[in-house]
């Protein structure tokens, strides 16, 4: 990538979702030696710190069955001004979860400097529900929805009122679990999917080649990595709160990295849903900075 100037930033947010100690993703994450294995490839890193998240025990009662409303809206805001702070100072954004709802904080601040922007989601869901069609009331799965402009009010007007992505500057890889909502939504919005059946059927080399030429395609002025822990398989990241069998190797996701590295369009990166209570031996946050590894430009000769 050529050296960077990289700041990382912990969301030690776990209530959109039901299980707790995903907040401790960006403890188990550092742990695991992000910063040193990132300064190793040649890059500037500033650890900026965590953003402030209320504990789950200070929450309001939900006025709404979208569970923790307000908290995941405060957290998120905090966030999202954290990140353009970051991108207006010209460095690379490196954000920790935290559950996957901190995703509509991470784009909601970097859609004030870009205007066109892509997004890659890597991850075994679509993470397109809206208030209506969630069949759980957990906003991890919504931030896209809310992120092309659908669902609730407070999710989408975040930060800056409206849309913040194009649906059709949207890649999500991996996808294996879909609801009937979001099903309906990949349609009508024409959101590109690759599933794991055409990772099987044609492999992971062509999948990435078709999706960095789609997003160039597109003319995006960068292009964010969301990057889901559960789009592996839980084979090799056990340590995740919604785990779906039959997902992506831990060779394939090098692979992928290593194929963005190469194509020098990532802009910024979030590694979510590390959670070290369902961990194994803080396995899932080794495999998480092992794959910024590669995403970095980590080389072996
Ligand atoms: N994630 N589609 C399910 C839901 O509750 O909406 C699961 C979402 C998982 C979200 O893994 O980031
Ligand atoms: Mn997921
Ligand atoms: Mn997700
Ligand atoms: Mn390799």
């Amino acid at each position: 990538m050529g050296e960077k100037n990289i700041s990382i930033i912990g969301v030690p947010l776990d209530l959109g979702q039901n299980r707790r100690g995903v907040d401790m993703g960006p403890s188990a994450i550092r742990y695991a030696g992000l910063v040193e294995r990132i300064e190793s490839i040649g890059h500037q890193v500033m650890d900026e710190g965590d953003i402030y998240v209320d504990a789950a025990e200070q929450r309001d009662s939900d006025e709404t069955n979208l569970k923790n409303l307000d908290e995941v809206v405060k957290a998120t805001t905090r966030l999202a001004q954290k990140v353009t702070d970051i991108v207006e100072s010209g460095n690379f954004p490196l954000v920790l979860g935290g559950d996957h709802s901190i995703a509509i904080g991470t784009l909601s601040g970097l859609a004030v400097k870009y205007k066109n922007l892509g997004v890659i989601w890597y991850d075994a869901h679509a993470d397109l529900n809206t208030e209506e069609t969630s069949p759980s009331g957990n906003i991890h799965g919504m931030p896209l929805a809310a992120l092309i402009g659908l669902g609730h009010d407070k999710l989408v007007n975040l930060h800056n009122e409206g849309q913040k992505v194009k649906p059709e500057n949207v890649v999500i890889i991996g996808a294996r679990s879909v609801d009937p909502g979001e099903r309906e939504l990949i349609r009508e919005k024409g959101i590109k999917v690759y599933t794991m059946h055409e990772i099987d059927r044609h492999g992971m080399t062509t999948v990435m080649e078709d999706a960095i030429a789609y997003l160039k395609d597109r003319q995006v002025d960068g292009v964010h990595l969301s990057l889901d822990l559960d789009g592996l398989d839980p084979l090799y990241t056990p340590g995740v709160g919604t785990p779906v069998p039959g997902g992506m190797s831990y060779r394939e996701s090098h692979l992928a990295m290593e194929m963005l590295e190469d194509s020098k369009i990532i802009t910024s990166a979030e590694f979510v849903e590390v959670n070290p209570v369902l961990d194994d031996k803080n396995k899932t946050a080794d495999v998480a900075v092992g794959l910024m590894g590669s995403l970095f430009g980590e080389k072996l000769l």
